[in-house]
């Protein structure tokens, strides 16, 4: 049979030499977080350079309300991202595509745990899938995709291990998805933190504690808008008071809220403590896709874990 790399990698007809890619990826190392603490308006982020560690405790300071934003550059090169997309662009058969409900214009490359029926069968075989083609699809690239991601955030949090959130028997959910979100395509504002009343996410709630974080990697920018905008409101309870559902009766009045648009460039990673902030993604402008990866986490209950799903 022949190499199923072999395959994926000449299907995507990649024109980018593998030695150009190796050399930005060594240039893109994590690097030196530079005094950049900056309180933009009601938000404290915390953001790297290039050069050095990364502080142990970012992660930590999120969780305790001490920081709201850490932003990392760096964790894929400009060129590998721009690779990527051109890639994920011109052969979409690659993975598996699930559409967000219709007025968001947006989709993913792999399955979304909020989307998904209740029936998480079909999911996790999906998910065993997609870590495989994943793999496959970074090795075209010369990287490690997933492993890079772990690496990045076990660092931010004193080495703690980040793996696929755990399902029924040896099952797992999926560790991230990609996404596109098309012009005009947009997430409205929302609370992250939904393992206490979301049928799927049953697992998530029985293995994790705490509040959900989430990152996220640009691949693609929007030419225009497509930010992520984060508001000047903390739900104060786990559950959250505003959910991620479409009773509109209930969201908070935005244009009475303070809010920050942040700014990601392509290969650099935000991470927010997303489960209590407002946020939204802000509508894509021009002919662009924005193109992410992005995952939620949580801390799992024994402790010095992180469980991570798309
Ligand atoms: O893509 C982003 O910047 C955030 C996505 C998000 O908020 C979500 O999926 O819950
Ligand atoms: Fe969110």
């Amino acid at each position: 049979m022949q190499d199923i790399n072999e395959t994926i990698c000449s299907k995507l007809r990649i024109d980018w030499s593998l030695d150009k890619l190796q050399r930005s990826r060594n240039l893109s190392r994590i690097g030196l977080w530079v005094d950049m603490d900056e309180v933009a308006n009601f938000l404290t982020i915390l953001r790297k350079s290039h050069d050095a560690g990364l502080p142990d405790n970012s992660l930590e300071r999120l969780r305790d309300g001490s920081a709201d934003v850490v932003l990392v550059d760096g964790v894929f090169s400009q060129d590998i991202c721009a690779a990527m997309v051109d890639a994920l662009e011109k052969t979409p058969a690659l993975f598996e595509v699930t559409e967000f409900p219709g007025p968001f214009r947006s989709f993913f490359y792999g399955r979304n745990l909020n989307l998904n029926d209740p029936d998480l069968d079909d999911y996790f075989n999906a998910a065993k899938r997609f870590e495989t083609d994943l793999l496959r699809f970074g090795a075209c690239f010369g990287v490690d995709i997933a492993a890079r991601l772990v690496a990045v955030l076990s660092e931010l949090d004193r080495g703690h291990t980040f793996e696929a959130a755990p399902g029924p028997g040896f099952s797992r959910h999926f560790f991230t998805t990609f996404r596109g979100h098309r012009p005009g395509g947009y997430i409205p504002a929302h609370f992250d933190n939904e393992q206490s009343f979301r049928p799927s996410y049953r697992y998530i709630a029985e293995a994790t504690q705490g509040d959900i974080l989430s990152f996220v990697v640009t691949l693609a920018e929007a030419e225009a808008g497509g930010m992520l905008e984060l508001y000047d409101l903390l739900a104060s309870d786990l559950g959250g008071e505003h959910r991620n559902d479409d009773d509109l009766a209930r969201k908070p009045d935005l244009s009475k809220l303070k809010s920050h648009l942040v700014h990601v460039p392509a290969g650099s990673m935000v991470i927010v403590r997303s489960g209590r902030r407002l946020h939204r993604v802000a509508p894509v402008e021009g002919s662009r896709t924005r193109w992410t990866l992005c995952s939620f986490m949580a801390c799992a209950k024994t402790g010095g874990r992180n469980f991570c799903w798309g």
